[in-house]
């Protein structure tokens, strides 16, 4: 029952803002290191410590990694073992889905596709070991779904052709390998599939959001660092029933994220692609839990906006929120944090 606490204790991801512009800051704060086994080792990304939000947080643009990419015709994606960066300067061994669409190469791209349109790729796995994509919250028929099933083996391919019969909404897709899901999207297999329709344009056009500057995409990580700052990845015979934890929170891959925002309204997508992390996520300053409206859940819009002061979201599951910046005052930090809970209550 030790383990128990570990979970509750977790604190943040933080957000935050600064005036004219204000700043999102994400950060997690395991207040008890016990989840990590020890102190905190990884000075200046402890996540309680919100001077340490200082990386710029990651927003993705029209290429690169996690680049938007407007699907336009049948994509050949392949998977390869590469290296990231996710402490700033300090490589790490990643996995990636490469693609290319009119002369851009991506990574890991966030795919944005119309509902009804027909989507067509290629899986070629370039990795050392088998794998296979899954398209998570999409309707597929069963061959087209990425089960475990039909993994694909080093230097094997699979035809993806289906329709997109979903309305609009934020999706996402993720390895699916048998026995070896965890561990390969906690290496970095896993990204957005934007699903657009005439209410999502409403809405972005009722609200002035553009993607990528208002409309932000946002995955929420936990992960272990090894001296060096490369990904750590051992799960015990426990860890592997109960979920790896990890004692940096990443937003968009970036540790201890900060963003500068103006007083007007952004839409963040939020995704938990956490192993095992719950997130009790609410808007902070300094002690006020402030104002936020869900307005889309796993399956597109909901049919009324809510308005909530905190949410929880557990791993695979997509929160498409509204918050006012201009909640903050020039000057003034806001930080998105996972709030402690008792997740045996
Ligand atoms: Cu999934």
């Amino acid at each position: 029952m030790l383990q128990r606490r570990q979970l509750l204790e977790f604190g943040g991801v933080a957000a935050v803002a600064a005036a004219g512009g204000a700043a999102w800051m994400y950060y997690g704060s395991p207040r008890s290191n016990a989840l990590a086994g020890g102190p905190f080792r990884h000075y200046p990304f402890d996540p309680v410590a919100a001077a340490n939000f200082q990386q710029k947080l990651f927003i993705p643009v029209g290429s690169g990694p996690f680049g938007v990419l407007d699907v336009a015709g049948p994509l050949k994606i392949r998977t390869v073992a590469a290296s990231f960066p996710l402490l700033p300067g300090r490589e790490s061994p990643f996995l990636l889905y490469q693609t290319e669409q009119a002369g851009k190469a991506y990574q890991n791209p966030i795919l944005r596709i119309e509902s009804g349109a027909r989507f067509t790729a290629s899986l070629d796995n370039a990795l050392a070991e088998p794998t296979i994509i899954h398209w998570h919250g999409l309707h597929t028929p069963a061959a087209m779904d990425g089960h475990p099933a039909s993994t694909i083996g080093p230097g094997g391919r699979y035809e993806y052709d289906f329709k997109v019969s979903n309305r609009g909404g934020t999706y996402w897709y993720h390895t699916h390998a048998h026995e070896l899901t965890a561990e390969q999207a906690y290496h970095g297999l896993a990204s957005f599939f934007l699903v657009d329709d005439d209410d999502q344009r409403r809405l972005a056009k009722a609200l002035d959001l553009q993607l990528g500057v208002t409309d932000l995409p946002l995955v929420i990580q936990d992960k272990q660092f090894d001296a060096q700052g490369k990904l750590l990845y051992k799960p015990s015979a426990h860890e592997a029933m109960m979920g790896w934890l990890g004692d940096i929170v990443l937003a968009n891959l970036t540790p201890n994220a900060v963003q500068a925002v103006t007083p007007r309204t952004y839409r963040l997508r939020l995704l938990n692609g956490s192993n095992a992390r719950i997130y009790r996520l609410a808007f902070v300053k300094g002690s006020t839990p402030l104002d936020f409206t869900v307005i889309g859940t796993d399956g597109g819009l909901i049919e009324r906006p809510e308005t909530v002061t905190e949410a929880f979201l557990a791993p695979g599951e997509r929160l498409d929120v509204l918050f006012d910046a201009g909640q903050a005052q020039p000057g003034e930090d806001i930080f998105l944090r996972s709030l402690a809970f008792d997740a045996m209550e």
